[in-house]
């Protein structure tokens, strides 16, 4: 666009290799970091999951947020969770498992994995500012049945640096759909977690592997410095 200064060149350390972004073409998305995945009474502990195993990606997280505001990336949240009348919930989704509460049922924040309920907002420390684009998702991948490739297009984007809930599920999901599409994505390892420790590291592994097949990995310092470190 005429007018518009030339973005500076960062450069990230990462693996398989390091990356070279500009600020103006990057995005920081920010997956499912809500309520119902990482606090007790929600979708992940129905499915007998431990849900305290989250809570290490929140810190690394909010770093990134940080930056990301600081140095005027797009920053984009995303949530998984269905209308009230389940109309957007595939039968098989609801059935799935053998989960002590489905999608849908009331739960002690409300009912699981429902849009406007009390477990499907975003916690507290990530909590979106006004402006920044929040996905309702119904889907594991946060292309599927939303409008993030369009708002992405918009502004240009290029490189998505990705974090958030669950490494294997939600994460590795949107990024396979995102380099389908041309993105170069940068998962920031420390930034998400899993409630199976053994699949965040296979989930990592299996995105930088092959001279990075689905993109990069890096960790939220590096992250933080190439986006011009300081203080939150
Ligand atoms: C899951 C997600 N794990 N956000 N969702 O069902 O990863």
């Amino acid at each position: 666009m005429a007018g518009t200064p030339p973005s500076p060149t960062a450069r990230l350390e990462a693996e398989p290799a390091p990356l070279a972004f500009e600020a103006g073409t990057t995005a920081l998305v920010i997956i499912d970091m809500q309520r119902d995945f990482l606090e007790p009474g929600g979708f992940g502990e129905s499915l007998g999951n431990d849900v305290s195993r989250l809570a290490a990606a929140i810190a690394p997280a909010a770093a990134m947020l940080a930056a990301a505001r600081r140095a005027g990336l797009l920053v984009v949240h995303t949530r998984e969770g269905h209308r009230p009348d389940l109309s957007d919930a595939p039968p098989a989704k609801i059935a799935r498992g053998a989960p002590a509460a489905r999608i849908g049922d009331p739960g002690r924040m409300g009912r699981i994995l429902i849009r406007g309920e009390p477990g499907h907002d975003i916690v507290p420390a990530l909590r979106p500012r006004p402006g920044e684009p929040v996905v309702d998702k119904p889907g594991k991948g946060a292309f599927y049945a939303t409008d993030l490739a369009g708002i992405l297009s918009a502004r240009r984007i290029e490189t998505l640096l990705v974090c958030g809930v669950t490494t294997e599920v939600c994460v590795h999901t949107t990024v396979r759909e995102a380099n389908d599409r041309g993105y170069r994505c940068v998962v920031i390892a420390d930034a998400c977690a899993s409630y199976i420790p053994a699949f965040h590291e296979a989930g990592l592994a299996m995105i930088k592997a092959q001279g990075g097949i689905f993109g990069w990995v890096a960790q939220s310092a590096a992250a933080v410095s190439a986006l011009g470190g300081g203080a939150a």
